[in-house]
């Protein structure tokens, strides 16, 4: 089918028909529950597991393969130890030196060495971090582009780990997705973004808790003072440290005391800095959020979170690699003392207790792919139970239109999904939809049968939002139609009523028809609406043609295209799988995903 747009004078008159609203009913039975297991060779529709390629980076129009870095960086370091030990053959360098050894003083009232608790947050922290970034390594791999403006328009990425789009005008996100080791990603599987994401949100709720108790405990027991440098000398003194280091000869090691100022430079980097801002740029993904705090997702677009987030996760992973080559090789012994018994002496305490929370950290390692893909139905309970309150919250947003404005539509506007291909819908396409009939029925007063030509006389409504893919991509569009409290007025909800589900004439990649349920409240927003317009011409094929959902608090998968029928329901438990839509069924998405 054609992904060009049909004119609006296309569109013939509609065909007779009867009212036969029961039929919404009907659809109820051609819903298929989703599977209570994954299994890896039929998943998310049978995609076979692609690779993607090394990532690279675009300078200009030239992409560079970042594997290149790895004899690069190596000649770099060479080169920059040979300029340090030239530098220290320099009077006025050993003079700097000499005046700045390598380590501010601490005021006089900070604290002696480091307790116990700390010990507790800096495991509990790795532990959770250990999950955090294969979560968020698998999230990436299912858009696995970078941009910096919200268009995400191919080619104009600037970090990338798949081929160039190709040209098919159909292509969708989805194909575009690639998958990682298992023993790397969680769970490794192309598109299993819906379990990736429990885990990745689930474990930040943890996290960010373990966070905000360390930060209490440090400033209630002065430890802050050994990471928030107090004088200015500890930027000389931290490129002392830098030369010292490079020419390989190592400034003396006392970190129970005090740290050197590069290492005191470095954990305030990553505890007051790298650590909120990986917290604002993840919120900064968040459709509910977006269109709520429109000053903040003005300048922090999606695609700008989203590329800050990635390189917050790439000054992380270069922490824990520096890091653990220090801790490892000036005193090791000393320093797993110091870390995990809260001690300073030379005894095998430390040592033991690190191996202990090692063997707890490569079980949870080892584990968590097999018991996701075993269990992804606990997956799905814990994750929702952690992030389910925050989700709710950010839910109650009735944002107003007007954030964006014709020259902000963007020039590319993914396709995502399994499009429709029933011998039903090729004869509704083929006739331009004059047999096409909306029908709207359950809990409400006044169930109805609508076609083009009478939802087009309704009301007209048109909002230019930005949309939100789970994936990661997002884009900008005027949509067209009919808001969906202009429905409500006509159908007349019943007080039962408390779910909205939307069914579509297409099936979702495990066959059963798509579908997804919404809360009767967000029907009421200013901003939802059923949509038969975009960019002003009639929804295309790809887009949903011929009516769409636009529901602008919720992630794009909750946006049902090509919608046969609504129904209006008390609870979804007993439609499809149970689990509120589709995806939810088959992929483990969550029912609120306003984040
Ligand atoms: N019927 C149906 N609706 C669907 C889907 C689908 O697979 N089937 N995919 C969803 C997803 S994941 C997204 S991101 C949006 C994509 O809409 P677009 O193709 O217009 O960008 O449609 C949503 N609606
Ligand atoms: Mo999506």
């Amino acid at each position: 089918m054609s992904p060009d747009s049909p004119e609006k004078s296309d569109l013939p008159a509609p065909a007779q028909s009867a009212v036969t609203p029961e039929v919404v009913k009907s659809y109820r039975d051609e819903l298929v529950e989703g599977l209570d297991a994954v299994d890896p060779a039929t998943f998310a529709g049978t995609i076979p597991q692609d690779r993607g390629i090394a990532p690279r980076v675009r300078v200009g129009k030239k992409w560079f393969n970042l594997l290149w870095m790895l004899p690069l960086g190596f000649v770099l370091l060479i080169a920059a130890v040979a300029v340090a030990k030239g530098l220290r053959e320099l009077p006025d360098v050993q003079s700097f030196m000499r005046q700045f050894p390598g380590m501010s003083d601490l005021p006089s009232d900070a604290p002696l060495g480091l307790p116990a608790w700390l010990g507790w947050q800096h495991f509990l922290n790795l532990f959770f971090m250990m999950f955090i970034i294969r979560s968020g390594a698998q999230i990436f791999t299912d858009h696995p582009r970078l941009y910096w403006t919200r268009h995400s328009t191919p080619g104009r990425d600037w970090f990338r780990a798949q081929k160039p789009v190709p040209a098919d005008p159909l292509w969708t996100a989805k194909k575009d997705s690639i998958s990682l080791p298992g023993q790397f990603g969680i769970p490794g599987l192309r598109h299993s973004i819906g379990l990736a994401r429990w885990w990745h949100l689930g474990v930040d709720t943890l996290w960010l808790a373990n966070g905000i108790v360390f930060y209490i405990l440090l400033f209630t027991t002065g430890q802050w003072m050994r990471l928030v440098p107090v004088h200015w000398d500890v930027f000389p003194n931290a490129l002392s440290v830098a030369i010292q280091y490079l020419s390989m000869d190592w400034p003396a090691e006392s970190g129970w005391t005090n740290y050197n100022s590069l290492q005191l430079l470095s954990y305030c980097i990553t505890v007051f800095i790298a650590a909120p801002l990986a917290l604002i740029t993840g919120l900064g993904m968040s459709p509910a959020l977006s269109t709520r705090f429109r000053r903040i997702s003005t300048v922090l677009s999606i695609q700008a979170a989203r590329s800050v987030h990635f390189l917050v996760l790439v000054w992380f992973l270069l922490f824990i690699v520096i890091h653990v080559t220090f801790v490892s090789t000036t005193g090791a012994l000393n320093n797993l003392n110091h870390m995990f018994a809260g001690r300073a002496d030379n005894s095998w305490t430390g040592f033991w207790i690190f191996v202990l929370s090692m063997a707890v950290v490569v079980t949870g390692w080892v584990a968590a792919t097999p018991l996701t893909i075993r269990r992804p139905r606990v997956i799905q309970r814990v994750g929702y139970a952690l992030t389910g309150p925050a989700q709710r919250l950010f839910e109650h947003v009735d944002s107003r239109p007007g954030q964006y404005s014709e020259k902000d539509i963007s020039p590319y506007f993914w396709h995502n999904g399994q499009y429709p291909d029933s011998d039903e819908y090729k004869a509704l396409f083929e006739g331009n939809f004059a047999d096409y009939r909306l029908k709207i029925d359950g809990l409400v007063a006044n169930p109805v049968e609508l076609d083009l030509l009478q939802l087009r006389a309704m009301p007209y409504r048109e909002q230019i939002t930005q949309h939100f893919c789970i994936q990661g991509w997002s884009g900008i569009a005027k949509w067209g139609g009919v808001s969906m409290q202009t429905i409500l007025d006509l159908v007349q909800p019943k007080p039962e009523a408390k779910w909205v589900v939307f069914y579509s004439l297409g099936d979702g990649p495990e066959k059963g028809i798509y579908y997804d349920a919404h809360p009767l409240e967000q029907m009421s927003y200013e901003l939802t609406m059923l949509a038969y317009d975009m960019n002003g011409k009639p929804l295309s094929f790809g887009h949903g043609a011929p009516l769409r959902l636009r529901n602008e608090t919720q992630l794009g998968f909750k946006m049902v295209k090509w919608i046969k029928g609504i129904e209006f329901v008390e609870n979804f438990e007993h439609l499809g799988g149970g689990f509120g839509g589709y995806n939810e069924d088959h992929e483990f998405f969550g029912y609120r995903q306003s984040i």
